[in-house]
């Protein structure tokens, strides 16, 4: 038996538990005692280009398939040219082995433009543009939603090169599944459990833990908060909660919406402020499955999934050991959440640095 002792968790390697997951993260502290070796990039990854006449996402530029992107001034949705999913299930070949399962999945694939300006990311947007953007991922989540076809709604963003967005054009995807993906059906399971041994909810139960710890805490505000989990993986990843418990973004107040905006900006604008370059990410929305089942246990919530590690341009790879036997970090999340906590509120690029 390795010997005991009492050393902090800021100091000595240990594992911490994902409850939503059932999956354990190895955690190295002492590998950098300071997470911040002062490597400064030059900012990046911001253009002036407001309309690229190259963009399919722009506004009045064509797209695949003889499509045309129309001259829109608001949010713009329109079903994905190439999309991952087809509406109707075609029947697959019957399995030469139950070890060689295979079965038809259909669905749905949109994209979703943030803004006709090209060059303007969530947290460079006006506040009533984002919230025009939560309005529209609600009107598509209650619109999918109501198709009995579909089990499932993903909201997501890949924002840049590095997180394999196809296009810097500020935009999203939904893909709507049949099927619950794995990941929402092993936390519909998680959530399901715990509500059943503890009569509560896990995560209104896991915010309340960590508004009296607060340490982890990156920012907050009337309705929702944002934090880097206990379990987190990704160097600066967080979790965003609502501070009232509810399944599905339709559940949201107006006021509810308003704060989702700006908690999105608040977030947004500490990542890029961070290492002063348009921070990538991947980020989306994790909600009730739409399966025509009750969901008491779900706990609607976002999930930022940014690569980087100490600069613009040092990433975190999820290699070797990681791949193999668990995750593993160095910066514990206690410090990542005190340097996004640090980062100077408005954005860099308008406070005259570049
Ligand atoms: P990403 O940047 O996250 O890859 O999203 C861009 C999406 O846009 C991608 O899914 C679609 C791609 O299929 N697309 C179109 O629908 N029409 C086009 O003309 C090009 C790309
Ligand atoms: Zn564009």
């Amino acid at each position: 038996m390795p010997q005991e002792s009492a050393t902090p968790l800021a100091q000595s390697p240990h594992r911490r538990y994902n409850p939503l997951l059932r999956k354990w993260v190895l955690i190295s502290p002492q590998r950098t005692q300071r997470p911040w070796l002062g490597e400064v990039n030059a900012p990046s990854g911001f253009s002036d280009l407001r309309h690229d006449p190259q963009c399919y996402l722009c506004p009045g530029n064509p797209r695949a398939g003889g499509h045309q992107t129309p001259k829109y001034d608001g949010v713009y949705v329109f079903d994905n040219d190439y999309p991952a999913l087809l509406p109707q299930t075609t029947a697959v070949a019957e399995a030469a082995s139950p070890l060689l399962q295979a079965e038809p999945e259909l669905g749905r694939c949109k994209v979703i433009c943030f803004h006709p300006d090209h060059n303007l990311t969530l947290p460079l947007m006006q506040l009533e543009d984002i919230r025009k953007v939560v309005d529209t991922w609600t009107e598509e989540f209650a619109t999918l939603s109501a198709d009995p076809n579909l089990g499932y709604i993903q909201i997501f963003e890949n924002r840049g090169a590095m997180m394999g967005a196809s296009n810097p054009h500020p935009h999203c995807q939904i893909w709507a599944t049949q099927h619950v993906p794995d990941e929402p059906a092993l936390e519909t399971e998680t959530q399901r459990d715990y509500l059943a041994e503890k009569k509560t909810c896990m995560l209104c139960d896991y915010l309340a833990v960590e508004s009296k710890a607060k340490d982890r805490i990156v920012t907050e505000n009337e309705h929702f908060v944002a934090l880097v989990p206990w379990w987190a993986v990704w160097p600066f990843e967080t979790l965003l909660l609502p501070k009232r418990h509810l399944g599905t973004m339709p559940g949201l107040t107006e006021a509810e919406k308003a704060s989702l905006a700006d908690i999105l900006k608040q977030i947004t604008t500490r990542y890029d402020n961070l290492f002063q370059t348009s921070f990538p990410y991947t980020m989306g929305f994790h909600q009730s499955p739409v399966d025509g089942s009750d969901h008491p246990e779900w706990h609607f919530h976002a999930h930022f999934y940014p690569p980087l590690l100490r600069s613009a341009t040092v990433r975190k790879f999820m290699v070797g050991f990681e791949l193999l036997g668990m995750p593993q970090r160095d910066i514990t999340p206690e410090s990542a959440a005190e340097r996004l906590r640090a980062v100077p509120a408005p954005h860099f690029t308008l406070t005259g640095s570049r």
